[in-house]
């Protein structure tokens, strides 16, 4: 049936094994390609990982990471996509080495294999993602807007599911990677280090004095002592919120919390919609290192 020609080939049932093997793929290519942005392509895995499940919708249960429709437009050209063309095309060599895994389950591996090898948490990992048609592209304005703050946000994840904490615990991905003028129109990276996950993104919101960056892109704050670093205008509604700024006080204070909610909360959003064969147990690939 489709389940055996799927996931069995001449090796039989995939294992963890397998998964590892792609896993280890995935690694070696983060660090061969290290002329790339600041050095890796794991943040903008990482966003793509999450532009591809965060597009779920708890009422319809349309969306989410099960289908892997970005391949398609109009998903791939929404604006809050810009740029992940990037990353698909970092994964394309690795679909084609191993043909049997979904587009859907090697999207969020990739998510995985990046924060892990970032020296991020362990995330565990489980597959049984399917590929879906063009049909089952979401609308447009899923995914947050930057220009706009707390009831917004709330708007946005609560519908995906989520709470006030987990919204907190997802932002602090924004210790990796840079925002890109020619991508989202904003420019600049939010911490010093945004190849390696910590929790410097909510230290940073607390510790530093951000003003209003002076120039003639999108509204966005800059830190007054280098003026290198960014935030978003979302970004800083987590600290204008009294309930927001409760939890980036506790992962500011706390990067062990941070971690093990980062965690629990990222592997939440990317099983967002998914339906598991019951058999399948969620599994922690090896790191690199
Ligand atoms: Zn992001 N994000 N994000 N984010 N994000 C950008 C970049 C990255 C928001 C947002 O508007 C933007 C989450 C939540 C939210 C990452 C991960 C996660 C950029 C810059 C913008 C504008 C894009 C560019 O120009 O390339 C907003 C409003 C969010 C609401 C809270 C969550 C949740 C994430 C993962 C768990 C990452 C890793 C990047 C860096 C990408 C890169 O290419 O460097």
């Amino acid at each position: 049936g489709y389940y055996a020609t799927t996931l069995s080939g001449s090796s039989g049932p995939r294992t963890a094994k397998d998964y590892q093997a792609v896993y280890d793929v995935i690694a070696s290519r983060l660090e061969e390609n290290d002329e790339y942005d600041d050095g890796s392509y794991g943040p903008v895995l990482v966003r793509l990982a999450w532009h591809a499940s965060g597009t779920f919708d708890k009422q319809t249960g349309t969306g989410g990471s099960n289908g892997a429709t970005m391949r398609f437009a109009p998903e791939s050209d929404h604006g809050a996509n810009a740029g992940l063309k990037a990353a698909r095309d970092f994964l394309e060599p690795v679909k084609k080495q191993f043909p049997w895994i979904t587009y859907s389950d090697l999207w969020i591996l990739g998510g995985v294999c990046a924060i892990q090898e970032m020296l991020g948490p362990n995330i565990p990992f489980r597959p049984g993602r399917e590929d879906k048609d063009v049909a089952a592209c979401t609308p447009d304005g899923r995914l947050p807007d930057a220009s706009q703050a707390h009831d917004h946000l709330r708007n946005i994840f609560y519908r995906m599911g989520f709470n006030d904490q987990e919204i907190v615990a997802l932002a602090g991905a924004h210790a990796l990677g840079r925002c890109h003028p020619d991508r989202s129109g904003y420019s600049g990276p939010w911490t010093f280090s945004p190849t390696v996950l910590t929790n410097d993104f909510y230290k940073l919101l607390l510790d530093e004095k951000w003003q209003y960056k002076k120039w003639d892109g999108p509204k966005q704050f800059e830190d007054k002592k280098t003026g290198t670093l960014m935030m978003l205008p979302a970004d800083m509604a987590l600290v204008q919120d009294k309930k927001f700024n409760e939890w980036v006080k506790k992962y500011a204070a706390d990067n062990d919390l941070f971690f093990k909610d980062f965690s629990a909360v990222i592997v939440k959003l990317f099983e967002l919609g998914v339906p598991f064969k019951e058999d399948v147990k969620p599994f922690v690939l090896k790191t690199s290192n």
